[in-house]
Order: C-alpha cells, then structure tokens, then sequence
C-alpha cells in the first residue's frame, strides 16, 4: 500500500480532492490503496446457519406465506451479515457472488413457472413427492437428489405428493445483478405442461458413466437431475483409495454431454469426509457455500472454528484460510463460483504451510445478533 506522506495530507492536496468530489470527479491517488488491494479482502465474511433457526422459520412461514397469495416461492434467502443488506450491491447475497436460500413447498401447493437470466441449482433437504418442471421436463425430486436450470429455461414447482418438502435453493443471482443481466418473465400460465416423459433426463442417463449417442455435441442441459444413489456410489468407489488432503472424497457435478460443470456458472460438488477425517488448510478465490447432507464436524475459518451438524449451512468467503474436520461420517454438499472465477481467468489456490498445514484455532463462531 502506498504510504500517505506528509505532501499528500497537506492542506492544498485535501482542499483540492474535496472540490474536484463537486464535480464527480475522484483523485486516483487517494484512492488507489483502497481500490487495489494486495489481495483480496471479501466483506463476506465466513458464516454459519443453523438447521434449527432455518427450520423453525421455515415453518413459521408456511402460513405467513403462500404461493397461492403472493404468486411466488416460499424461499428465504442467507443474507451474509458483512455484505450490505438491502443495497443493490449486498441484497440477497451470501457471498459476494452466489445466493443461497432454503425453500418449502407444501402438498397441493404450486410455485408458478417462470424464467430468468440467473443460473439456478437445487440440492433436496427432505421429502419427497414433488416435481419441478423443467422447460417441459417433469423431474419428481427426493432427497439427495441435485438438480440444474440453467439461465433461461422455464421452470416452476408443484406438490402432488403428501409431506412437505424442503430443498436448498442456489443462484448467481449477485453476479447477474452487478453485471447488468438481470432478465426475469412469467409464464403465460400458472405451470408449464409436460411436453416431454416424466424424469425423462435422468432415465436416459441412468447408466452413468455413457451418454446416449446424440448426446455428443454441447447442451446446455441434459441432465436435469442427478440422483443420490449415483452420487453416493461414485464417492464409495473413490473412498477405497487415499483422500485428497484438502477436500476428502469429493465429486463435482458434471455436464455429461461437454465434460463442464452441471451448471455453467455455478460448480456443485458433493463431499465425503469419513468420520476422523481431517483435512489441511488452503485458500482460494473462488467462494464457497457449504450445506451439511449428513454427519457432523467442524470448519475452521481464519482460525475460528464452526461446529456443524446436518441441514447447517456455511459460507467460506474467497481467499478465507479454512480447513475440515469430521467427527462422524459426513457428506457436504457445496456450491461455489469456481465457473465464474475461471471464466475471468482469476482462480487461484494456496496451501497453508506453516504448522504441517493447520491454523491455530483461536475462537469458537457465534452468531451475530442486532
Ligand atoms: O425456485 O425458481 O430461491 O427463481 C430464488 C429465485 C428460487 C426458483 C429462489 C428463484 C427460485
Ligand atoms: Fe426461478
């Protein structure tokens, strides 16, 4: 950082940043210290939601809202405390990138379809029963269950089914807000009608490991849906060997037909850290939002440590030292904006080296109350 000598806090160099402010113009050499920083230095900051609190709110609101009286979805979002909340710069953000949310619907209730320009990725949390149609695709979701709407495909969601159902919501919505892209319309019609089989792109994939032949050239979606029990099999087969030392067993959702993440601006990775497991310490300057399927453990933050348990939710901010532990058997399903970073050529990574990999721990996180 350049130093502020005694010339540039003189009184003929304040006096004339202040008057040139008059004329909205703004002096580069008074600022540049805190436009260009060494490295980054996120306003998110790292972050913890408990199941509880999003469970409880959730049920509050099952009355409060209802899709049928506010022709939306019930969806309440994690606003990060250290964005600004309600500015259109920090609203509905977790991270300065991603928004995540947790969403309920309820048997016999239908949230409308629509599309938008955000990216859209949905993890099931419990219950089964209710489908999302996807530009023409019926995909009945269950728990375990990772599904895509890529930007611009119609989708909205119905319950024929019997028990409530709540899943974890998660979009580029800050991303399109600051790049200007933001595009959003209703359908005609309250829900879009099948125009294709039910579950017609995770039957096709079923296989797994081979796509149908007219599969080979890009599309933007194939896959609408990947089930748990081919999740979980593909990290059983990958825990016979050794672990990644920073991140466990731990696959990302693919595109099948290109090889790229399952949604092109959103990388979706689900993890398996086997009970004992402790990983070292690193950093990037991709984001991340982690969602606890199963098990419990901890993160330790910039040397805070977050006690987790199954249905928390955690942000580790870009360029956040952190590292994991599981006490039991514990799969977390993440999201981050790896595609985003890439695509600006921006991602990079760094190992903590001192202490054979580990932060000393010097707090335990609390949560902010006003
Ligand atoms: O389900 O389509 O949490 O459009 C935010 C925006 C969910 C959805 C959210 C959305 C949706
Ligand atoms: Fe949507």
């Amino acid at each position: 950082m350049a130093e502020k000598n005694e010339f540039m806090q003189s009184k003929i160099v304040t006096d004339f940043n202040k008057e040139i402010e008059r004329f909205h113009l703004g002096p580069l050499w008074n600022a540049i210290p805190d436009l260009m920083h060494h490295q980054p230095t996120p306003q998110a900051i790292p972050y913890l939601w408990k199941w509880e609190t999003l469970h409880a709110k959730l049920m509050e609101a099952r009355t409060i809202f209802t899709p049928e009286r506010g022709g939306e979805r019930r969806a309440i979002y994690l606003q990060n405390p250290g964005l600004t909340y309600r500015q259109p710069w920090g609203w509905a953000s977790t991270t300065a990138t991603l928004y995540a949310a947790v969403q309920l619907i309820l048997p016999r209730e239908t949230a409308p379809s629509h599309r938008h320009t955000q990216s859209a990725i949905r993890f099931i949390m419990q219950g089964s029963g209710a489908y999302t149609i996807v530009q023409g695709e019926r995909i009945y979701m269950e728990e375990g269950d990772f599904l895509i709407t890529p930007k611009g495909l119609w989708h909205g969601h119905s319950h024929p089914g019997t028990e409530p159902m709540i899943w974890m919501d998660a979009l580029d919505i800050p991303t399109i807000y600051s790049l200007g892209g933001t595009f959003f319309e209703n359908y005609p019609e309250k829900i879009e009608q099948p125009s294709l089989p039910d579950n017609y792109s995770s039957s096709r994939y079923e296989g797994g490991m081979v796509r149908p032949v007219s599969d080979r050239y890009p599309m933007v979606a194939p896959l609408g849906s990947y089930k748990w029990a081919q999740t979980l099999a593909a990290l059983k087969g990958l825990s016979r060997f050794e672990p990644d030392p920073y991140e466990g067993y731990a696959v990302e959702y693919i595109n099948p037909s290109n090889g790229k993440t399952a949604n092109p601006t959103i990388a979706s990775w689900m993890q398996y850290l086997p009970k004992g497991f402790k990983s070292k310490a690193h950093r990037h300057t991709s984001s991340t939002i982690y969602q606890v399927h199963q098990g419990s453990g901890c993160t330790v933050i910039g040397g805070t440590r977050f006690n987790w348990s199954k249905g928390d939710y955690f942000v580790v901010p870009n360029w956040a030292w952190h590292e994991h532990e599981a006490s039991e058997d514990a799969f977390l399903f993440s999201v981050s904006d790896l595609p985003i970073m890439e695509k600006f050529d921006l991602q990079r990574v760094e190992s903590f080296e001192a202490n054979n990999g580990h932060q000393n721990v010097t707090e335990e996180f609390r949560p902010l109350l006003p």
